[in-house]
């Protein structure tokens, strides 16, 4: 990576030298790129919709599109009129370019700015920021060590083997301990939470489903790598056994497993405070039934019985439920890590009777689905909380065996229409996002905006809809008002200082690579612990590259999760 960087400048060094004094044209040999110009800093599909955002254009009438070898300008075309962006605080002009196909590197390159970061137009363009998102979660596993040959310069020892945990009084035992090993740290902290295992696994199963075994034996390089099993497979096992250990006897889930209070920010290793198992309720044990369900068909041709034990272990979870259909979970008193509450339990429950319907072909399950009206509407924030309803209706659209077609047609006729509603924001909208309310974990409402629209495209392929998921990929790749690629490691300008307790303390510049970072959120929430963002920042500027800014920069499970479908879709469906 390192040696191409060089060479791509080396040579455009030589051209620069060769050709004629000019200053913009040096800036680039001395990587000084022009931050007013937005793309996907990775690249575009020859295909794709190739759309840039210039920033305060001064006056710019037209932009040229450069090959970065030659330095030849292949493609020349006006800029359209400046536009005023609300959102953004920005004044605007888009540098369309999408009737370019040719495979290469480029750069835009406009008079009065200089040169855009290079970019490629190329098939699988995105292939290894979609590895990338997955091997992330690798690097999120806890109770073992994280071996140099598999995860390189961030490799670091055996931490948290969570074998005895302390069962909390909030959990309804009072003596014994739990072994409760493995699993992914949730985000930046090091705890880990039913909800938001379930959820993201979920979303995670949903890919698998969907383009079965995309990921290769080996592609990983994790631990698995040459067991004969896709290594996506593998890496999902290991959050999924985590969460089978959850389970009480009488088949609730506890909430989660953790820490008091948040860890300092040190490596896994040295956070060493006494974990328990803390809580146990509706959310967590519906989320875990639907999520245990979807395994069962995830896992029945690799593993038979791991499979079964699945189902087993989500019809238990479920009749739990049944006795147990409104115990909220709420942080008890002396417990301050993450809450992931939620007082109501319809989407958990439209999200469990789905995935079991679909599981065991039990008709009690659709006839418990479809006893209230449908909800489609797509609300953003607090996703963990919500989204799992389109999940389940997303598995009922995908498996029709035993499905009523009147079922199956108000299904779809809401999904579309959702699908619509978020398609006409994408052509509205300041970066072509699909989204203008930003709140805590904003980069994961635009991609799960972008995966209701990507279902959209399985069920009525318009072209609109994979243009639109494929300007959410540019939207976090480096197309938004920010001006970062959000993804650890891929991209020219990404964050550096993520809340991540692993990247802050080991002592490595790059943080841990494939990571999302929340995004924008208006809501500021970290103000109060004094994290200082640009005076009179806009909604969707809302955002700093600062590890204290636990509100708009930390990393976490179900944002990474709809970000692999996402790039995993646009894999499958753009080549
Ligand atoms: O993603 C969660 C966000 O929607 C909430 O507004 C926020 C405050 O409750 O919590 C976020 O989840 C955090 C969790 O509680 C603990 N681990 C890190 C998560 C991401 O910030």
């Amino acid at each position: 990576m390192k040696n191409e960087l060089y060479n791509f400048k080396f040579s455009i060094l030589i051209i620069l030298i060769l050709s004629t004094g000019c200053a913009e044209k040096m800036s680039v040999a001395d990587g000084n790129y022009s931050e007013q110009i937005r793309l996907n800093q990775i690249g575009y599909y020859p295909g794709a919709s190739k759309k840039a955002v210039i920033v305060n254009g001064n006056g710019a009438m037209d932009f040229q599109l450069v090959d970065a070898k030659t330095m030849k300008t292949v493609f020349h075309d006006k800029l359209s009129e400046e536009m005023s962006w609300e959102l953004a605080g920005e004044k605007v002009q888009i540098a369309d370019f999408s009737t370019v196909t040719d495979d290469g590197e480029y750069l835009i390159y406009i008079k009065s700015l200089g040169y855009s970061y290079p970019f490629k137009i190329e098939p699988h363009v995105l292939k290894d920021v979609f590895l990338g998102s997955v091997k992330a979660m690798y690097y999120q596993r806890m109770g073992m060590a994280l071996e140099e040959k598999y995860a390189g310069k961030w490799h670091r020892p055996m931490a948290h083997p969570d074998d005895s945990v302390a069962f909390h009084s909030s959990s309804g035992k009072k003596v014994g301990f739990l072994n409760s090993p493995g699993g992914w740290y949730d985000a930046g902290d090091y705890n880990k939470y039913v909800v938001n295992g379930s959820f993201p696994l979920g979303q995670f199963y949903l890919f698998q489903e969907q383009y079965p075994n995309i990921i290769a034996d080996g592609e990983l390089h994790i631990p698995e790598s040459g067991n004969g099993v896709s290594d996506y497979l593998d890496e999902l096992k290991y959050e999924m056994d985590w969460l089978l250990t959850m389970q009480d006897e009488d088949g609730g889930l506890f909430h989660k497993l953790t820490a008091l209070n948040f860890e300092a920010m040190v490596m896994p290793h040295e956070a060493n405070s006494q974990r328990f198992i803390v809580g146990k309720g509706t959310a967590a044990t519906l989320d875990f039934a639907a999520c245990a369900a979807q395994a069962f068909r995830i896992f029945e041709n690799t593993d038979a019985i791991y499979a079964q034990n699945c189902l087993l272990a989500s019809k238990k979870a479920y009749a739990w439920a049944l006795k147990n259909p409104n115990v909220e979970f709420l942080n008890p008193e002396g417990v301050s890590t993450g809450q992931y509450g939620d007082k109501n339990f319809d989407d958990e429950w439209f999200w469990a009777n789905a995935e079991l319907f679909i599981s065991t072909q039990n008709e009690k399950y659709l006839n418990a689905l479809t006893k209230d009206p449908f909800n489609f509407e797509f609300v953003p924030g607090d996703n963990w909380t919500k989204f799992m309803r389109f999940m389940g209706m997303f598995t009922l659209l995908e498996n029709r065996t035993g499905m009523p077609q009147e079922v199956y047609e108000s299904l779809k006729t809401g999904i579309l229409r959702t699908a619509d509603e978020l398609l006409k924001r994408t052509q509205e909208l300041d970066y072509f996002q699909p989204l203008d309310d930003f709140q805590w974990g904003s980069n994961s409402d635009v991609l799960n905006a972008a995966l209701l629209m990507s279902q959209a495209y399985r069920l009525d392929p318009k072209p609109d809809y994979l243009i639109a998921v494929q300007h959410a990929a540019d939207y976090v790749l480096g197309n938004n008002a920010t001006g970062y690629s959000f993804i650890t490691g891929f991209g020219h300008k990404t964050p550096m200082f993520i809340h991540h307790r692993q990247s802050e303390a080991d002592g490595i510049v790059e943080p841990v690579p494939g990571l999302i970072s929340g995004g924008p959120n208006f809501g500021k929430q970290d103000t109060s612990d004094g994290v200082v963002y640009p005076e009179n920042a806009s909604p969707m500027q809302s955002w700093v590259d600062q590890e204290p800014s636990y509100a708009s920069n930390e990393i976490c499970l179900n944002w990474n999760a709809p970000l692999t479908y996402v790039l995993g879709f646009l894999e499958q469906e753009s080549n």
